[in-house]
């Protein structure tokens, strides 16, 4: 594997806004001030309303509509460009993407803020208000679904021939809102108006093959068996533009839909609303995104969906590769297909289906092409997460992939008993198809179907290879690799953070948009008492914003004079988020206890929400609601220490609240988070981390010092050695603090009427285990936390320390990950859009 890196296009930074819509093939086209113009013509054709009906969502949807012209030529260029250089195409298969909204990065990305700024001046229309009019696009539940999000727009910006393949979910991820402290799920119905930025193309739809007829009932899926059946998938096109609008890839997401061949005889037999319900049936199986992250539900319909996926993806980059390319030996040379998570790993049969029964390929061709083609990414070692699917769904749905599982299964065991001829336990360890169980192990079948296979951090690669899939590992150490994740320094901090961005574009350039690199070029300043100042500043604004925004949103008053304190993620066991609960009665118990203790005012964001069966995490959300308000509550500490739980956390409340934060928490087990990613957005944006040394959270301590992080906890090997004889009971017993802060929390001070809620947090803590060993890093969080408070009463210190994060964050742009990809894993090149 070779590591040389991928350079990014030099950008001129200053063309007028007219010459920009020249570059973009837009001719003589205006953005408004003509009869021509195009958001004039949008806002009064597009929904054919008077000028006094029309509204800021009329006014979203007819800008949008703007902005998409003016790249509509480029996109296409874009495509014209790949098809005449025929080169190595990458596409990224993921049932998630994270998008978020679309309109604010899109101009951002075409550079067109000169014009869109003067635009809204002119027409004093309010940016805020119609910007807020796009739904998040909220296909994906968490880091997994917005890495992918990242990694678009990354290759969009390197001018690589990327493509994401995904679905295009009617509902993306449930809405949350709390009720009496509560969470409770609301459909996300994000396409009930038009979405201007896709483009259907009905033309590129694809016949999918099923072994059996379903119905839907009661909310699951009922096979029909021997009666084989089809579903059309239909390509929805999104761009995706890359910074400096040199390159527009594209995202396409597939809905589902009855093929109308079949309705026709059931229409004339008399059969019209079987017909039609038989459609609806069909269009279930995009319907929606399943709200699970890190457990496997094992449900019908999510398997339906992984193939539909699968299928639908691979005819259509199969006949791609055929409009250029006659030999089928050359697909590894012409398409990088890299499998985000298990989730498309049907990828491996459905591939090596089409070349036997399509290409007529021998196996042993089939099998080297495929492995070449195919590359494997993992995010997350929990074992809830590993998918493993029924036999009995394969030889209902999938009869042909069944026996192609299973060959490929019979010859990885041969291989297996050659390597460990006497050891047959390994033998069905590294197996695909489960011993016994009848069932197929997805990540298996990934590994064994690929040519390569990471994980996301360095301690993530790591336990993967070492721990749990160590006898493939050991079979293919070849295949095993590592490529830690990165953010778009774009959206998460052009876009986000204008404040910050400013400051560093005046003190070293405006390079680092491509080159984060350059953003080592601020270490100096850690002693320049006047870019310490600017950069305080930023931060005071990026708060007194997000205040504001708060206080129209939710009407919750917060003090941008406090230390804003953040964890936002999804809620779950292993991220801990009680363990910063009970740091925060901690503090709450020190100042009732002496009133006049020395502390500095914070508030504590916490911001995620929490799969809708998983009801622990659902427990977690009312206590740390309960946490809120019986703090909010008590004159002791008013005015000292605020709660907040943020309702609905999406991508747009990261971008607002992610910028305004002091103090980033990553604080789940060690060995337990693969990567995290909303670790990196803080540390982008001038937050301090207090965390464990788990994800890359330790390659970014490493990247900034360790000495600027506030790192505490068991490590990784700790927290395995402990496995047999860790017992939360000691830390009750033989630690004052840690006694007090359970004492009050299983009193019910924090849920007099909700008992269950004090209960529960005995089970997690105490009586069940502490599996996630709370108690055992609670101490070291508590020391941590007084390292930051008393630097935090030094502003200059502080600010110094910021400033070291910044220039060590450079390395956790996604663009430095996507370059890694594309040397190591894809071998593909920039294509150049003329
Ligand atoms: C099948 C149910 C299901 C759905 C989603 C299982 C597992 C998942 C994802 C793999 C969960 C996920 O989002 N993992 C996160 O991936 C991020 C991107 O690599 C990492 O930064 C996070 O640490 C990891 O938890």
């Amino acid at each position: 594997m070779t590591s040389e890196r991928i350079v990014l296009p030099n950008l001129p930074q200053n063309d007028a806004p007219e010459e920009l819509l020249q570059q973009y093939g837009c001719g003589p086209i205006k953005f408004n001030g003509s009869n021509n113009a195009l958001y004039e013509r949008h806002l009064l054709f597009d929904n054919a309303l008077p000028s006094s009906e029309v509204g800021n969502r009329e006014r979203y949807e007819a800008a949008a509509r703007s902005v998409r012209d003016i790249l509509s030529q480029r996109w296409q260029q874009t495509d014209q460009a790949y098809n005449q250089e025929n080169p190595k195409r990458i596409y990224y298969l993921s049932m998630e993407f994270l998008i978020g909204r679309s309109l604010s990065n899109n101009i951002l990305n075409l550079r067109l803020e000169p014009l869109v700024g003067q635009f809204l001046k002119e027409n004093q229309l309010d940016e805020l208000a119609i910007l807020a009019e796009e739904p998040d696009a909220g296909l994906g539940n968490g880091g997994l679904g917005r890495l992918a999000a990242c990694f678009l727009d990354s290759m969009a910006a390197m001018q690589l021939p990327g493509m994401g393949y995904g679905l295009r979910y009617e509902y993306g991820i449930f809405k949350q809102t709390i009720v009496d402290g509560w969470q409770q799920e609301q459909p996300d119905n994000w396409l009930r108006r038009p979405d201007p930025w896709e483009v259907a193309r009905p033309q590129h739809a694809v016949t999918v093959e099923l072994g059996c007829s379903f119905e839907v009932r009661g909310g699951n899926l009922k096979a029909i068996t021997g009666a084989p059946s089809k579903l059309l998938g239909i390509p929805y096109d999104r761009p995706i533009v890359g910074y400096g609008g040199k390159t527009i890839n594209t995202l396409r997401l597939w809905a589902s839909a009855a093929p109308n061949s079949f309705d026709f005889q059931e229409f004339s037999a008399g059969e019209f609303v079987s017909a039609l319900a038989e459609s609806l049936t069909a269009e279930t199986v995009t319907r929606v995104l399943y709200p699970d992250d890190s457990t496997s539900m094992g449900q019908g319909l999510r398997f339906v969906q992984e193939y539909f996926l699968v299928a639908c993806s691979l005819a259509d980059l199969i006949r791609r590769f055929r409009m250029n390319n006659s030999d089928w030996n050359n697909l590894p040379d012409k398409v990088a297909i890299q499998l985000n998570d298990t989730h498309p790993s049907l990828a491996v049969a459905e591939l090596m289906r089409i070349l036997l029964d399509d290409a007529a390929l021998g196996w042993e061709r089939a099998w080297d092409i495929t492995k070449r083609s195919l590359a494997y990414t993992n995010h997350t070692l929990l074992p809830e997460a590993l998918e493993k699917w029924p036999l009995r769904w394969f030889e209902l749905m999938l009869p042909r992939h069944l026996q192609i599982i299973g060959k490929i299964d019979r010859l990885l065991r041969q291989e297996a008993m050659v390597r460990w001829p006497d050891d047959q336990g390994r033998v069905e360890r590294a197996a695909v198809i489960e011993p016994g169980g009848g069932l197929v192990r997805m990540a298996h079948l990934a590994i064994v179907g690929s040519h390569s296979t990471n994980g996301v951090a360095a301690i993530h690669s790591r336990l993967l290879r070492d721990v749990t899939v160590r006898d493939l590992a050991e079979l293919y150490p070849e295949r095993f690799n590592n490529k830690t994740n990165g953010i778009t320094p774009r959206r998460w901090l052009l876009l986000s953070n204008p404040d910050l961005s400013n400051c560093i574009t005046n003190a070293i350039g405006d390079r680092w948009i491509t080159k984060t690199e350059d953003l080592e070029r601020l270490k100096p300043l850690a002693d320049d008492g006047e870019f310490l100042g600017a950069v305080r500043m930023a931060k005071r604004r990026a708060k007194l914003r997000f205040a504001e925004w708060l206080k129209s949103q939710a009407g919750i008053r917060v003090d941008p004079d406090t230390i804003f304190d953040s964890q936002i993620k999804r809620i779950h066991e292993y991220k801990r988020q009680l363990l910063n609960a009970l740091r925060i009665v901690a503090l709450y118990n020190r100042i009732r206890e002496n009133p006049h203790i020395d502390m500095p005012p914070r508030t504590f964001f916490f911001a995620g929400k929490a799969a809708p069966a998983y009801h622990v995490a659902k427990l977690i959300i009312k206590f740390l609601n309960n946490l809120a308000d019986t703090i909010d509550g008590d004159p002791a500490t008013r005015g000292r220490l605020q709660v907040v739980f943020i309702p609905e956390y999406c991508v747009s409340v990261a971008e607002r609240l992610v910028p305004a934060s002091d103090v980033s928490n990553q604080i789940s087990t060690a060995g337990y988070e693969a990567s995290g990613t909303s670790n990196m957005k803080f540390m982008m944006n001038g937050a301090l981390t207090l965390g464990t040394r788990d994800g890359a959270t330790i390659e970014m301590a490493d990247a900034a010092g360790e000495e600027n992080f506030f790192l505490f906890g068991l490590t990784a090997e700790q927290v395995a050695a402990s496995q047999g004889w860790y017992s939360p009971w000691w830390h009750y017993e033989n630690e004052q603090e840690t006694r007090a802060v359970l004492d009050l929390i299983l009193s019910g001070h924090f849920s007099r009427y909700e008992p269950v809620l004090a209960d529960a947090m005995r089970n997690i803590l105490l009586t069940g285990g502490d599996t996630y060993r709370h108690l055992a890093d609670f101490t070291s969080y508590m020391e941590a936390d007084m390292r930051l408070q008393s630097l935090y009463a030094k502003p200059q210190d502080w600010t110094r320390m910021v400033v070291r994060n910044l220039a060590g964050s450079g390395r956790f742009s996604s663009d430095r990950t996507i370059s890694e990809y594309a040397s190591a894993i894809w071998n593909a090149k920039p294509c150049l859009v003329p």
